[in-house]
């Protein structure tokens, strides 16, 4: 705000209209002016462009309108700080909650446009690999529907996750151009942009009879330029901004080099610079320790950091009120080189005391841990962190000191305890460890579900955990119930109305009165034809996508998510070989028709992934062209999941499969998804799917296998695959079976060292949970021939998943850690 300027009277614009006649004059409008079409000539994607413009637009006011406010009301800000946003398609979200659908419908129609079409052309944002990803964009969906003044951070990457592609079973990446067609959600912001420096060296300033100064001086520099996306809440209460950032060569062509023809090195900065926010990292819950993941990571913290201090700035004359005005939530600990920034922002470039800084830092600063898996624990090389970030090393070397001594002096902490709790690990190569920094540099450090934070004060944690015993808290994650039940499964929800009324629109605990009707003949009934049409339209785009006949009266038995061993679609995919031989050994039963869907993506680097993958779809063909289980198995690997895939498979599911190894899933989301559109639960007590028992009642649930206590006790003692293997029939058959290549006689050893690995040491436990596993699908079965008890009993997971709502996750944030 330029004060300096005459107070002029500046006309306000007048809200917009949501009339549909009004409407399909402003999307005539954009599609002339603003994308230089004729209405006879416009492509589809021209109506798209036109049709957000104009949703835009009606977002604007609202937007402007929050942002006045918490300015006004000097409202603390929450700022979370993530890598990944996994958002999918934004349309009809935002145009959902604005409660535009009917009106903008109508107007596509009145000008021969179909919603669903063009809506179906808006490309995935997939800028996240998974869980964690999905977590942060329903996250921000809840800020702004709870009233919280929010901020997303991140990085616009150019190519987001990879797409799946498969060439003859085996996945094949491709790159993903989510921005071919341009963004019309977006603002670029030229005004907020940023340098970053990376290496060089520090320079000491004085240091006599004052305190040194240090002066990082880097020898790299790139710029950080803002791209802006408004965030809708339900209703549009409010609407809050998704920041991510773009780098950019400060000198975008060195001129001299380009004059002497080296016409090549003269772009070689630019290139450079670009390519650090080109790519998103394909790495699900195993980091990616490479160098430019590094530079990515401190780049957009870099960014942010210095973007909140100026806001901070532009309001309040110093930094000793930012733990009252600014929360910062680190999501995992891919932004946590933050803590070390801020440190430097407010000592080298603001001039505070060391200790001073610390204390505001930790103020500020919170931490979410999303996974337990050593292999998963960020850490940096010493020599790799000091080259890079100088003057962050030397903080990382001071906050560590400060803290060791501390630990020593406070609680008499042996060696052993100051080497666990050290930021740097000194067994082997030196190297950084972010989640002791993510720690030690936050008041607030959570788990995503009950077990998972259990399990961290006692693993990962537990020497710090020991010295600040009040920092560990839970939080368990939710998903919107706007995207993953209004918006995925209309039929659903308008079902519900008609039951219950509308209250569960604005709170989904009140679904709870569904429970009422769980065992009514007439709305199971009705409940049963929504889940029947759901399944006609995932058979319609399996059809169309793989030429794969599914038949919607069978079971669809789902498992969507990551490939990786620990959430263990090999044990789905072997108990399948085992149902497969039991059908044929068995004809004279009554089986009950299953069609088990797969779906996901493996990190290009994971070997046993990508076999998994292979082995779904070796194992597929030969079952589905097997006459004699026709219209009894069927196996299917829908290629390229994504949200928008997700939002088709989940309103779909009959059985939802959540069996990953117990203490290894920190929590699941995709499991609340199922079970919130009436699905039953097969799984572990992992993660989330404790709570869930809890909430929709253990009879309401299958529940098999080991605990994580008992898998940690199984481990310690020694477990013996081959002894179970060999007591277990159905079992050492499906193995031998895929080893000695029945399901790939191209290449009989295949899958040899797949199957090895499960006799010789079976790290997921999958020989220990095979024939509870295989028991429990038999109770499925049972359960499916009784149709009243089935939908007795989804019925009433739609109704008690309500606490499950990312609403309810975010006020307990707000009311517990951000105080906001
Ligand atoms: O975060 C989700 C949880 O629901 C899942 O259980 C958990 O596996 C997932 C490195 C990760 N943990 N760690 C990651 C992602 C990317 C990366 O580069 C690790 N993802 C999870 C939400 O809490």
């Amino acid at each position: 705000m330029n004060n300096s300027l005459p107070a002029v009277e500046i006309p306000q614009p007048s809200p917009r209209s949501t009339r549909p006649e009004i409407l399909a004059a402003e999307i005539i409008e954009r599609l002339t002016y603003r994308i230089g079409k004729d209405a006879k000539v416009a492509k589809p994607h021209d109506w798209l462009t036109a049709a957000i413009l104009v949703v835009r637009d009606r977002i604007i006011d609202r937007w402007m309108d929050s942002t006045r406010r918490v300015y006004e009301q000097g409202d603390k800000r929450v700022y979370y700080l993530s890598l990944e946003f996994l958002i999918g398609r934004l349309m009809r979200d935002a145009v959902s909650n604005l409660g535009l659908m009917n009106e903008l419908r109508d107007a596509l129609a009145s000008l021969g446009v179909d919603f669903d079409v063009i809506a179906g052309l808006e490309p995935d944002a997939a800028l996240g690999n998974g869980g964690l990803g999905r977590l942060a964009a329903c996250f921000m969906e809840s800020m702004a529907t709870v009233d919280i003044p929010a901020y997303g951070y991140g990085i616009r990457y150019v190519h987001g996750l990879f797409r799946q592609q498969m060439a003859d079973g085996w996945q094949v990446e491709l790159p993903e151009t989510w921005l071919a067609h341009g963004n019309p959600w977006e603002f670029e912001r030229r005004e907020s942009s940023y340098e970053i420096g990376f290496g060089g060296s520090v320079e000491t300033i004085g240091g006599y009879d004052e305190p040194p100064r240090y002066v990082w001086k880097p020898a790299e520099r790139v710029i950080a330029t803002a791209y802006d996306t408004p965030v809708v809440g339900w209703r549009a209460q409010r609407v809050n901004t998704l920041r991510l950032w773009s780098a950019q060569p400060i000198d975008p062509i060195l001129l001299d080099a380009f004059n002497a023809g080296d016409h090549i090195g003269a772009l070689r900065e630019s290139n450079k610079a670009e390519a650090l926010t080109r790519v998103l990292y394909p790495a699900d819950a195993n980091p990616a320790g490479q160098e430019l993941r590094l530079r990515q990571e401190y780049f957009f913290s870099s960014a942010s950091l210095q973007d909140i201090l100026r806001r901070h700035l532009q309001q309040y004359p110093d930094f000793s009120n930012l733990p009252d005005k600014v929360a910062i939530q680190l999501n995992d600990t891919h932004p946590a080189v933050s803590i070390g920034e801020m440190m430097r922002l407010l000592t080298d470039v603001h001039g505070l005391e060391f200790d001073e800084a610390w204390e505001i830092t930790r103020g500020t600063f919170s931490y979410t841990n999303h996974t337990l898996l050593p292999e998963a624990l960020e850490s940096w090389p010493v020599p790799l962190f000091e080259r890079l970030l100088p003057r962050h090393m030397q903080i990382v070397y001071a906050i560590n000191a400060k803290i060791l001594v501390e630990a020593r002096k406070a609680k008499n902490f042996s060696d052993q305890q100051i080497r666990a709790i050290s930021l740097i690990d000194e067994n082997g190569d030196r190297r950084v460890r972010m989640g002791n920094l993510a720690f030690i540099g936050s008041h607030s450090i959570n788990g995503v579900s009950a077990l998972h934070t259990d399990l961290m004060k006692v693993t990962v944690f537990s020497d710090l955990h020991t010295l600040y015993p009040d920092r560990i808290n839970n939080k368990t994650n939710g998903i919107t119930p706007r995207r993953w039940l209004m918006q995925c499964n209309p039929a659903l929800t308008s079902l519900i109305r008609e039951a219950i009324g509308d209250k569960f629109l604005d709170d989904t605990e009140a679904l709870h009165a569904l429970d009422a009707f769980a065992d009514d003949a007439a709305f199971q009934e009705k409940f049963a034809a929504v889940k029947r049409e759901n399944k006609v339209q995932l058979a319609h785009l399996v059809g169309s996508r793989m030429g794969v006949r599914l038949d919607p009266s069978a079971m669809f038995d789902i498992q969507i998510k990551r490939i990786h061993e620990y959430k263990r679609q090999l044990l789905n995919i072997v108990e399948a070989v085992a149902l497969y031989d039991q059908i044929r050994s068995h004809p004279e039963l009554d089986w009950v028709p299953r069609v088990k869907l797969f779906a996901g993506k493996a990190a290009p680097s994971y070997h046993n992934a990508k076999l998994i993958i292979k082995l779904a779809n070796d194992v597929a063909r030969v079952i589905n062209n097997d006459p004699a289980v026709r219209g009894l198995l069927k196996v299917v690997f829908v290629p390229n999941y994504n949200v928008s895939l997700a939002e088709v498979m989940v309103p779909a599911a009959d059985l939802s499969e959540q069996i990953s190894t117990a203490g290894m899933e920190a929590s699941g989301t995709g499991n609340m998804k199922f079970a919130l559109n009436g699905a039953l639960t097969i799984g572990t007590l992992d993660g989330a799917n404790v709570e869930m028992r809890d909430h929709v009642g253990a009879e309401n649930i299958v529940i098999f296998g080991l605990t994580a206590e008992e898998v940690a006790q199984a481990r310690a003692d020694g477990h013996e695959p081959r002894a179970i293997i060999e007591k277990s029939k159905e079992l050492s058959q499906a193995l031998d079976a895929i080893a000695s290549g029945v399901f790939s006689p191209d290449d009989r050893s295949r899958f040899t060292g797949l199957i090895d690995g499960i006799y010789n040491h079976d790290w997921f436990m999958l020989t220990a949970d095979f024939d509870a596993y295989a028991a429990a699908q038999r109770t499925v079965d049972q359960i499916w021939t009784n149709p009243k008890s089935w939908y007795s009993k989804t019925i009433r997971n739609t109704a008690r998943m309500g606490w499950f709502s990312s609403d309810r996750t975010i006020r307990q944030y707000a009311s517990e850690i951000w105080r906001a």
